[in-house]
């Protein structure tokens, strides 16, 4: 018969534990943009799968936000148009996973328990198929002391195919890594390749979940159950090992459930504890990045979704129609000299250009040029003082009237630290794809920070104030997103 040891027991478990957060925060991830492709430039109309009936209008100005599903509490973590909850959920249980998979690798390799999942001889591919062939003419094959060899090829491609490969496509998915290495993002043939792909095998591990319960309860529900959780057939030959392994069952459905409504109910409260562990980790993985991109401008897509509406107020409808022409930029707080600098001036300055992946939170990606002067020389004219930590960028476009049921109020302000602003494809945009910068892209002005997610890159900028902390700003989370959707200021992946 076969022994469990206890480590691998606590492992099965916590695996069950994380894996069954991560799908369901997977879930509310991905109906935030509920729709796959095969191309990053997220072209309306091709994508492979999409799992929402909304259409949008041909000829008015509609948002990614426009396309955004709902999904039930009952499938996602935490469902009712949550990304921002539902991200915090995915990273913490990303973390508990990969801390999980470490000590189950490690005991693996140091105990003599590999033998039992790791198959030494190709005689295991027919072997599995003779299995296959028995369990479909419904004859079950046992094999006491081991695995049979469908099992075990099915168990060793679960931890050591199908594991990895969500770690590597997830990674992808991360705008810091693909700005400093886009080689990485071309291994799976672009980000929504990989994104599409981390999708399919979360497909996967609900297939491989089905089967292996369907087989559990094939061969006998309590026998395994008193071995999965006692590890000792002798000892659990009664209704105890039943017992706790439905009592670990019910702890998992209760997290579930603990995490559900406390998310919907006390949303910053959530937010403050998962960032509180998962941030440091964040910013230590995806916060360096420096992005190196230079696409070629024939990949730059046609089509740019837009997120976040123009201004809706009088005063920038004026400016639009003089041009932005009385339009004036200004940089204060810790610095030596404010700054107060109209657009014609700015043009004057040293321009840099640059062709790069935008990346939303949501899940859509696009390629475009973009041409402005460097934050960098920015710094260099108004000179910020030592004291200075952060640079916070402020917009015109008030959200209560931009976007009235987007769920917040004032206007939209995103921050960026120094060590980030001075990069060398940090710009405030003047111009896309060679011409001047389209009202619906943020006219007259946008940020461009290469390596983070793009609520980062605020449009309509009119004001960029340097500061030591950004807690007294706004709701104090570091950006009107981070506020009043509870993302992370961290927007490396
Ligand atoms: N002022 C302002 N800037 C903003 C937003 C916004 O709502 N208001 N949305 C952000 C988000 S979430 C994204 S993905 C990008 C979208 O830029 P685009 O509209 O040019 O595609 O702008 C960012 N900057
Ligand atoms: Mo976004």
């Amino acid at each position: 018969m076969l022994d469990f040891p206890l480590w691998l027991r606590a492992t099965h478990f916590l695996n069950l534990l994380f894996l069954s957060l991560l799908v369901r925060s997977g879930l509310e991830i991905l109906s935030a943009h509920p729709k796959l492709y095969w191309n990053d430039d997220c072209t309306p109309g091709s994508e492979w799968l999409r799992l929402t009936r909304k259409r949008q209008p041909a000829h008015e100005l509609w948002t990614s936000r426009d396309e955004e599903e709902s999904f039930s509490s009952w499938i996602a973590l935490p469902g009712r148009r949550n990304l921002g909850l539902g991200r915090h959920w995915h990273f913490l249980a990303d973390a508990g996973w990969l801390l999980t998979g470490l000590l189950y690798v490690t005991m693996l390799a140091a105990t003599p328990e590999w033998r039992r999942l790791i198959p030494t001889s190709w005689a295991i591919v027919p072997g599995a198929w003779h299995v296959l062939r028995s369990y479909l003419s419904l004859h079950l094959v046992v094999t006491p002391g081991r695995y049979n060899p469908l099992e075990q090829l099915a168990y060793f491609s679960v931890v050591f195919v199908l594991s990895p490969l969500a770690i590597a496509t997830g990674l992808a998915m991360s705008p810091a890594i693909a700005a400093r290495a886009p080689w990485y993002l071309r291994l799976f043939g672009g980000r929504q390749a990989a994104r599409s792909l981390h999708f399919l095998l979360l497909c996967a591990f609900l297939a491989f979940f089905v089967v292996h319960l369907a087989m559990v309860i094939a061969h006998g529900e309590i026998s395994e159950m008193a071995l999965i959780v006692l590890g000792d057939i002798h000892l659990a030959r009664g209704a105890l090992g039943l017992i706790v392994g439905l009592g670990g069952l019910a702890g998992i459905i209760v997290i579930h459930i603990v995490a559900t409504w406390s998310s919907l109910r006390y949303p910053r409260f959530v937010q403050h504890r998962t960032q509180a562990l998962t941030d440091p980790l964040r910013r230590a993985l995806f916060g360096r990045g420096r992005s190196v991109q230079q696409y070629a401008s024939t990949e730059i897509s046609a089509y740019f979704r837009v997120n976040g509406r123009p201004p809706a107020d009088a005063a920038y409808a004026a400016m639009t129609r003089e041009r932005f022409a009385s339009f004036v930029l200004h940089v204060d707080g810790l610095v030596e000299h404010p700054l107060h600098v109209s657009l014609a001036e700015l043009r004057r300055w040293p321009k840099h250009t640059q062709i790069t992946k935008h990346c939303c939170i949501q899940g859509w990606s696009a390629v475009a040029s973009w041409g402005g002067v460097s934050l960098g020389e920015i710094m260099r004219r108004s000179g910020p003082l030592p004291a200075a930590r952060y640079a916070v960028f402020y917009a015109l476009d008030d959200k209560s009237t931009s976007e009235p049921d987007s769920g917040g109020p004032g206007c939209y302000y995103g921050t960026i630290d120094i060590a980030l602003a001075s990069h060398a494809q940090t710009i405030l945009a003047y111009e896309m794809n060679g011409q001047a910068l389209p009202v619906a892209h943020g006219a007259p002005l946008r940020l461009r920070v290469e390596s983070q997610l793009g609520f980062t890159m605020v449009k309509y900028v009119c004001r960029i104030e340097f500061v030591t902390d950004y807690r007294q700003i706004g709701a104090g989370q570091g950006g009107w997103r981070e506020d009043h959707q509870f993302y992370s200021q961290e927007a490396g992946i």
